[in-house]
């Protein structure tokens, strides 16, 4: 089967319920947006892979074993001497949560554009990228921006979610890399604050939209929290509301989207199919504690549409 391929730093959430400083039980959980991205598209029935870089420790037997039990293949994972990274998550409110990385130097950030090389010689029907990856090292900006030159040379679609994090890099390092990395991509994601990095002169969403539509990209497609979604097509634009549920964990959320707009767009439904299929998904992840956990198999797709204790 056609394989969707995504590739990043994979690290271990540790999930506090309240403050950290007063300690208590934390969940464990396999994380990272890339991650989050694969198990999603695999639920939903797709071949997928993964592809990074882990510590050879037990957090990065943690993590693979949580990727063969949802279906992800790891075939060019790569293990490290260094260790896989750690985050703390710590949730005030089921709305408000802070991160806290332990990811300087990681196994992950050890990503170069060799590993990419052999996880992309194959099969490929779609590459997924983010703008994590660029922000963790050197060899994994160089990875990551290698990624998508080989998709454009090959023409194969690629996907990039901006995913901007400040914990990482400033907005203007940011701004310099991420056109490099969304140029000619098929689809490109993020909020209406992402968008105009990925577009620097872009200044509202609608111009950071034309902006990345005349540098290739096929679609822009703003995530607009609570309120919803936007595409751009360069034809249309379209709007879809989010769906209503009560948050218990809002991490992991945007991945969801982006799993589900994408897996609408591989299914060939139209773009606004693909909104609401994204919309839906942001909706199971936010539902549930955890990135992925609580997202729907193929066949429960219709579960939220459906009436109560049915
Ligand atoms: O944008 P999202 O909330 O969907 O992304 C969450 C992920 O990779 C989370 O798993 C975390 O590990 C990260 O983003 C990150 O590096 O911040
Ligand atoms: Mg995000």
């Amino acid at each position: 089967a056609p394989r969707i391929v995504t590739l990043g730093e994979a690290l271990v959430s540790l999930r506090s319920v309240g403050p950290l400083t007063i300690g208590g039980p934390l969940s464990m959980h396999a994380a990272g947006a890339e991650l989050n991205v694969a198990v999603a598209l695999a639920r939903l029935g797709y071949a997928s892979s993964w592809g990074g870089v882990l510590g050879d420790d037990e957090l990065g037997e943690f993590i693979l074993r949580s990727l063969a039990a949802e279906r992800v293949d790891t075939t060019h994972v790569r293990r490290d001497t260094r260790p896989t990274a750690i985050m703390f998550l710590e949730a005030r409110t089921p709305e408000v949560s802070r991160i806290f990385y332990h990811r300087k130097d990681s196994a992950g950030a050890r990503l170069s554009p060799h590993d990419v090389d052999r996880l992309l010689d194959r099969d490929l029907a779609w590459l997924h990228l983010t703008g994590i990856t660029p922000a963790l090292s050197e060899g994994a900006r160089a990875a990551v921006l290698h990624a998508a030159q080989t998709c454009r040379r090959r023409s194969v679609p690629f996907s990039v979610d901006v995913n901007f994090r400040s914990k990482l890099w400033s907005e203007q390092e940011a701004a310099e890399v991420l056109p490099w990395l969304t140029e000619g991509a098929e689809v490109v994601i993020g909020s209406p604050e992402e968008l105009a990095l990925a577009a620097p002169a872009g200044k509202t969403l609608e111009a950071a939209a034309e902006e990345l539509l005349a540098s290739g990209v096929g679609e822009v497609v703003a995530k607009l929290g609570a309120a919803g979604a936007r595409a751009f097509t360069g034809r249309h634009v379209l709007d879809a509301p989010a769906f209503p549920v009560r948050a218990v964990d809002t991490v992991g959320a945007g991945d969801a989207f982006t799993a589900g707009y994408l897996s609408a767009r591989l299914d060939g439904e139209d773009v606004a199919a693909r909104l609401r299929r994204g919309c839906l998904l942001g909706a199971f992840a936010v539902g549930h504690l955890g990135d992925w956990e609580g997202l729907p198999r193929r066949d429960e797709l219709d579960l939220l549409d459906r009436g109560p204790g049915e």
